[in-house]
């Protein structure tokens, strides 16, 4: 496709309610909204950058300054690409991941829009739904937790995370497992811990985990794969995992048995692809993260994980999980517990253009 222009926005969206991690906590959704003017058509991306650098190194601010002082003017420069080869042109730049994947799939989107083609038919998925599972936030005490899991297993929801840090995991996991003893149950510390911690985190091995999500820094890989070995929960990495090449690195040190797939994260949803396929020829089940996704990306990945490499139930929840209003047309929706997966050309959502604008903090426009 000709790329002509890009115009970025800030927008800043309401939560439904405070979402707390071991990082902090979130009362709204700063995200970056991307619209690619192309030869054939507009599409849509999404930097999933969270507005301080407490996830991952990225942040929206900088994302921001990357992408209008070096990634969409190399992508701008090149005048006519194919989606495919927005990572190769993009290379050079070090790092930025989220800021490149949202460039990318705003290239997708307008690309498979000209095509008539469905995101998850180009990414070869085949599921029509998906199984849903939802992220809950750290609550004010145990009894809470139980309440709000409560609900969420009341609105269908077939598996559910929970939060952890220090300090607020033991108690927390065990009300949640003696409320509900046979869900499909998990826990995220988001890099909360050390290896010191391993005494403490074997405690969590009673409760029948499907897994420990990142308990250690985004860098320990070594430290991740001696804590596998003293803990029956399988552990499964987020942060550690910003490649192709990172994941191959965590499976053959033993650092990771599962995988939770963000596209963000790795760059962009063909690299989340790549990901999945190295996985599914090594048996290793994936899922598929969020990242408070609005209905741009939460529509891309419910495309990605009706991938048949994605066997486990993923973080592709409602958007009513987060948003009151969503910024698109459609937003996703729990049927029976399962979300569906859109059929439309690209993404398969048409953009709710009041609702951005309503949002919009910032903008920019790039031009060739
Ligand atoms: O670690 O998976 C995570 C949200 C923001 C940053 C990191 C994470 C999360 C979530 C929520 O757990 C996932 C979602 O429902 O979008
Ligand atoms: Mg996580």
């Amino acid at each position: 496709v000709r790329l002509d222009e890009i115009e970025l926005r800030v927008l800043r969206i309401p939560l439904v309610a405070p979402f707390t991690t071991s990082f902090g906590t979130m009362t709204d959704r700063e995200v970056i909204v991307v619209r690619a003017r192309t030869d054939a058509g507009e599409g849509w991306g999404e930097v999933v950058t969270q507005s301080a650098p407490v996830y991952s190194s990225e942040y929206t601010q900088g994302a921001w300054d990357v992408t209008t002082r070096w990634l969409g003017p190399a992508l701008l420069q090149r005048g006519t690409l194919a989606p495919e080869d927005v990572a190769g042109v993009l290379d050079p730049f070090v790092g930025h991941r989220m800021a490149k994947a949202g460039l990318e799939l705003a290239l997708l989107d307008a690309a498979l829009r000209g095509e008539g083609r469905s995101f998850a038919s180009y990414l070869g998925g085949t599921a029509a739904t998906i199984p849903s599972g939802v992220s809950v936030g750290i609550q004010s005490d145990p009894a809470v937790l139980v309440e709000t899991v409560r609900g969420y297993l009341d609105e269908g929801y077939v598996r559910i995370k929970i939060k952890i840090k220090p300090g607020r995991d033991i108690a927390e996991t065990d009300a949640v497992r003696t409320a509900f003893p046979d869900i499909p149950l998990q826990v995220d510390a988001n890099s909360a811990y050390t290896l010191a911690d391993a005494d403490t985190l074997a405690q969590l091995d009673r409760f029948g985990l499907l897994l420990i999500e990142q308990p250690l820094q985004e860098d320990d890989l070594v430290d991740h794969a001696a804590l596998a070995q003293q803990l029956k929960t399988p552990v499964c990495l987020d942060e550690s995992i910003t490649s192709v090449k990172a994941a191959r690195d965590a499976l053959a040190l033993g650092a990771t048995t599962v995988i939770n797939v963000k596209a963000g994260r790795v760059g962009g949803y063909l690299e989340a692809l790549r990901i999945a396929d190295l996985c599914a020829s090594a048996g290793i089940p994936v899922w598929c993260g969020g990242m408070l996704e609005t209905g741009i990306g939460r529509a891309a990945n419910a495309a990605l994980a009706a991938h048949a490499a994605f066997t486990l139930p993923g973080d592709v929840s409602a958007s009513g999980r987060f948003y009151d209003r969503d910024i698109v047309a459609e937003p996703v929706v729990l049927e029976d517990g399962h979300v569906r997966v859109p059929t439309g050309p690209g993404l398969g959502v048409e953009v709710d253009l009041d609702a951005v604008e309503a949002f919009t903090v910032a903008r920019a426009t790039l031009r060739a």
